[in-house]
Parts: structure tokens; C-alpha cells; sequence
């Protein structure tokens, strides 16, 4: 089903500024597993095991193993930027006002497809940081819980820079200002049971009074708070959003 008209005439509102929310669901046609559908992450693990502050303190060595394995697929040559992600860049690019995108996908595909005003607001799966010093530096081999941070020399403080269940998501004072005072907010791709980001909805519409959009291959918990929606592919119906 095409997006309505007054959704394009927005997008062609040049004074809209633009705040998009993406989830797994933008990188699922480039080959990277969802959380929540049948054959997601989560039916294969237990969040409580490897997502949370006190699985890394229970069972670093589980941990680690998730995100090792999932660096090995990140990185594997057929995972590529899909239509979806390319067109969100294309957009930034050529749309007059503000375009924020917000992932919590913890892969690089949006940085890859050139996507710059971009905010990971759980972290990043190419990067890791270390408890004891804090510092921030891109992943580089495998970790383990021996591994040594390169700064204070410590072991078992290195971590993935992912936010775990419990933990404060990235960078959202940036965000709730982008949401005050957007024109047009989409969410992408995300089952929208995660929070703060399956809020990010109403306060776009209650606080900008933003026309919202929810794309998406099935309704999300939230489908009823937006104003418009499109189920279907994400290569599909975002292109065709943007182009
Ligand atoms: C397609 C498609 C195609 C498929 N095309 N679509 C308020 C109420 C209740 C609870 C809370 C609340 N506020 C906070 C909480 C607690 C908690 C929470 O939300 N719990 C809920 C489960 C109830 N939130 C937190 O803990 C967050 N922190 C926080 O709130 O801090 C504040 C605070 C801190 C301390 C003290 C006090 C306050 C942190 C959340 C961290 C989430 N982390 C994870 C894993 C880490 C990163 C990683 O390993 O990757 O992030 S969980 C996982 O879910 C991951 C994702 O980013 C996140 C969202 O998942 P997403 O993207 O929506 O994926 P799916 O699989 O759910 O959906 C995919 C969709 O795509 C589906 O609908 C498909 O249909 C669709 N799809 N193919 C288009 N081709």
C-alpha cells in the first residue's frame, strides 16, 4: 500500500525538519536477524543472559560470545547497506531542513550508506569500552574476558559499547530536542517495544504536534498512536517514501 499523499506533500514541506527512528527490521533484507520475529535473536537467546549489566558481571564469557558472533556477521562480505538504508542517506542529502536519524540498531549499515547526522542510540556493535577507564576505541579481535584494555592495561573491564536492558540510551538530550520540534517523525523497522525510543511517537505528536509515520512489515505495539502507516518491505516502501 503506497504512503498517502499528504505524507509526500509533507515530505515536500521544505521547512519540516525530520526525525526518523530506525530498528532491526531496516536491516533485515541485508541479512541481519531481527530480536522479535520467530527466528529472531531472541528466540535463539536469553535477553536476561547477554544484555543486561548483570549477565556481564555473571557470565562475561556468554557474553562476549554473543557479540563476537555477532561481529563475525556484521562483518561478513553479503552484509551490505540495503535500498532502505541508501535512500535514508539520499534524503539527508537532499532535503532542505534538518534530517535526524535515530537507530537502535547497534550495526554500521547506516554509517556505510553515508547516512552522517546519525545518532546509535544503543551503542555500537564495532566498538567497545573499558569499565575500568572508560575509554572508547574501535573493536579490533575478538574479546574475552582476559583481554586487556589498551589504555590502563586491566583485564574484564572491556565491554561491547552496546546499552544493555537497565542501562541510560545514548545521547537523548539530543534527541527529545530533535523531537520538540520536528514536523514529520518515521519510525522504520522496530516492533516498538523497547523503551524510551517506542515513546518517541508521542512525543513527537504531543509536543511538535508532528504528523507521525509508522513503517513496518506488520502493525507495532504502538501502530494505533500514528497518524499514517505502510506495511510492507522497508526496500520497498522507504525508497519509494524518499525518492
Ligand atoms: C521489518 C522487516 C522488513 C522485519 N521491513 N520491517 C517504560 C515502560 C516499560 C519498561 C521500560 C520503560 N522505560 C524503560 C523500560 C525498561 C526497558 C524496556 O523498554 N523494557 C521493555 C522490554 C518493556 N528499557 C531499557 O532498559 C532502556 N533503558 C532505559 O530506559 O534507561 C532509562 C533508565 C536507566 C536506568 C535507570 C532508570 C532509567 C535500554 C534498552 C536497551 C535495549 N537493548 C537492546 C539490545 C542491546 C543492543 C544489541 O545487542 O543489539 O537493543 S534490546 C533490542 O531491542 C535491541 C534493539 O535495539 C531493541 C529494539 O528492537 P527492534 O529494533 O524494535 O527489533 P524487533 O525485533 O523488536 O522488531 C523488528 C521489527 O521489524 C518487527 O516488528 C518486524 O515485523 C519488522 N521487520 N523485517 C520492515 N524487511
Amino acid at each position: 500500500m503506497p504512503l498517502r499523499p499528504d505524507i509526500i506533500n509533507i515530505l515536500r514541506d521544505e521547512a519540516a525538519t525530520i526525525v526518523i527512528l530506525t530498528g532491526a527490521g531496516i536491516s533485515k533484507e541485508s541479512g541481519l536477524h531481527t530480536f522479535r520475529d520467530p527466528d529472531g535473536i531472541w528466540a535463539k537467546y536469553d535477553i536476561s543472559e547477554v544484555a543486561t549489566p548483570e549477565a556481564f558481571i555473571n557470565n562475561p564469557d556468554l557474553v562476549h560470545h554473543f557479540y563476537n558472533d555477532r561481529r563475525a556477521g556484521l562483518l561478513d562480505p553479503a552484509i551490505q547497506p540495503n535500498k532502505a538504508h541508501i535512500a535514508l542517506a539520499r534524503l539527508e542529502t537532499k532535503w532542505p531542513s534538518d534530517v535526524l536519524l535515530v537507530t537502535q540498531n547497534i550495526d554500521d549499515l547506516h554509517d556505510r550508506a553515508g547516512s552522517k547526522n546519525l545518532i546509535h542510540m544503543h551503542g555500537e556493535l564495532l566498538k567497545i569500552r573499558c569499565n575500568h577507564c572508560g575509554l572508547l576505541t574501535v573493536w579490533s579481535a575478538p574479546l574475552g574476558r582476559d583481554t586487556p584494555c589498551t589504555s590502563c592495561t586491566k583485564t574484564g573491564g572491556l565491554r561491547p559499547h552496546v546499552v544493555w536492558f537497565g542501562e541510560m540510551p545514548l545521547e537523548m538530550e539530543r534527541i527529545y530536542a530533535a523531537l520538540a520540534k520536528c514536523g514529520l517523525f518515521i519510525s522504520i523497522g522496530t516492533s516498538g517495544n523497547v523503551y524510551p525510543a517506542a515513546g518517541f511517537v508521542q512525543i513527537a505528536s504531543k509536543e511538535s504536534g508532528a504528523e507521525t509515520v509508522e513503517i513496518n512489515l506488520e502493525p507495532g505495539s504502538g501502530a494505533s498512536l500514528f497518524d499514517h502507516s505502510s506495511y510492507g518491505r522497508a526496500t520497498e516502501l522507504v525508497p519509494a517514501l524518499v525518492d
